[in-house]
């Protein structure tokens, strides 16, 4: 008898327990498009949609993430970097993006339901910074139904655009600025690309162009992903098999990207693990990937080792003070400068002048959890501080004096208690000079 319960109970904890590894587990993630800009080829980049914990449909997908790691272990969430409260043209569905850098400057490539026509269409913003925060250029023109867009930029600089959906796969050229396509050069994909049903990606790898995208075998759900190779960068395309087929724990869709970082080669994808197999509410996950000598890519079976070799992920959360307004928060009575030296991204909120000048950040994550709440700070003068944490103000940060410091502090505020989804963490301060915030640092429980 107590061999049948040990034999029961082993059997249930393995049926509910899945054998692959998230790449991301603070909050639901989707659509990951990996990139390694030429301005520093030390550092992974990760533009991703985001699921609403406790949604059961795509239609309330409202914005988009920023991820990078130096290693594959130790990651950072930037935050929010445009939601569809910045692109005035659109109404809803902030689905797959993908990003290029182009002339100096960061672009996010989106998609998002027009107003005007009920159509999908594909967005464009900028921002001087891989992590943005990013400013809406409206849309991408002589694109329509431009769901799932990919940016692939050639050797010769010269850019092409793909994007596809319900079964359709279209590709063109870009005009140098990226704002319009050159219409003339516009194809068809459908026919070239087996089962294609969304979600183009394009690489390049020993002078072949790569097409890689989810597919519906059979028109089933649910998607798998496929590739085929051409040429020339707008094909034609042929098929040449499945990279990720069907694994326990993945969600109705699957979406992906394929990025060569550090000498290796990393597929990019999501599943509904975190969710416990809630389709709606993805997360990230990755992969290595090679190639077969004859150019063909072997079938990835996701499993526990990821890209970090069985090694939890670490994520921390950094929201820049200075973007705090663009990306979900807010400033009252406050200012940006950049004249104090050794801040980290744009600058620094300063300008806490009258009692309750503020400045607050958006904490988005999967589920309640506690997280550590780090800020940095520097400030010429004593000064007086509170941070609220949702409605809750921190214990000793409730308006008290505080030293001056010696330049700028990381300044540790211990556990706080971050709830399922939207949170927002103010800092409103009060000093006679030069009170600086720099940002937040905020590490969940759960990847420490
Ligand atoms: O994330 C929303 C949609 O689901 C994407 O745009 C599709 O590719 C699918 O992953």
């Amino acid at each position: 008898m107590k061999k049948i319960s040990i034999i029961l109970f082993v059997s249930i904890l393995c049926f509910n327990s899945y054998a692959q590894r998230p790449l991301i587990s603070h909050i639901y993630a989707a659509d990951p498009s990996g990139h390694v800009w030429p301005t520093d080829t030390t550092t992974l980049w990760l533009y991703t949609s985001h699921d609403v914990p406790g949604t059961n449909h795509h239609a309330t997908m409202f914005d988009y993430h920023v991820f990078s790691t130096k290693d594959r272990v130790n990651w950072i969430d930037h935050g929010r970097v445009l939601s569809l409260d910045d692109a005035s043209w659109a109404v809803s569905h902030a689905w797959a993006i993908d990003a290029v850098y182009r002339h100096g400057k960061y672009y996010l490539i989106y998609c998002m339901i027009e107003k005007a026509t009920g159509m999908f269409r594909t967005g464009i913003a900028v921002s001087d910074l891989p992590q943005g925060p990013f400013t809406d250029l409206g849309f991408i023109k002589g694109v329509e139904w431009g769901q799932d867009p990919c940016v692939f930029v050639d050797d010769d600089n010269r850019a092409y655009l793909y994007w596809g959906a319900g079964g359709g796969c279209s590709a063109a050229e870009l005009n140098d600025d990226l704002l319009s396509i050159k219409p003339e050069t516009k194809r068809d994909l459908k026919n070239e690309l087996f089962e294609v049903f969304e979600g183009p990606w394009t690489h390049k790898y020993k002078g072949k162009y790569y097409l890689s995208y989810p597919a519906l075998p059979g028109g089933q759900w649910p998607e798998q992903m496929y590739y085929a190779v051409a040429d020339k960068p707008l094909g034609p395309f042929t098929y040449k098999g499945k990279y990720i087929p069907f694994f326990k724990g993945q969600a109705g869709t699957n979406h992906g990207s394929i990025v060569r970082f550090k000498n290796q080669w990393i597929a990019f994808h999501h599943a509904s693990i975190v969710s416990d197999g809630k389709s709606e509410v993805r997360n990230l996950m990755a992969d290595f990937l090679y190639y077969n000598p004859d150019g063909t890519i072997n079938t990835i079976i996701p499993d526990n080792k990821s890209i970090t070799n069985g090694e939890p992920t670490k994520c921390t959360i950094l929201l820049e003070a200075e973007s705090g307004k663009a990306a979900g928060g807010n400033t009252g009575g406050t200012s940006v400068e950049s004249s104090f030296p050794g801040f980290s991204g744009k600058g620094y909120v300063t300008g806490f002048d009258i009692p309750h000048d503020y400045v607050s950040v958006l904490v988005q994550v999967s589920k309640d959890m506690k997280a550590n709440l780090k800020i940095r700070l520097s400030s010429e003068s004593d000064y007086k501080a509170d941070i609220l944490v949702g409605a809750t103000m921190l214990a000793g940060w409730d308006g008290s004096p505080m030293k001056k410091t010696n330049g700028w502090e990381l300044v540790d505020l211990g556990d706080v208690q971050l709830k399922e989804g939207d949170n927002i963490i103010r800092f409103s301060g009060k000093a006679k000079i030069n009170l600086k915030l720099d940002y937040f640092l905020v590490t969940p429980e759960i990847n420490k």
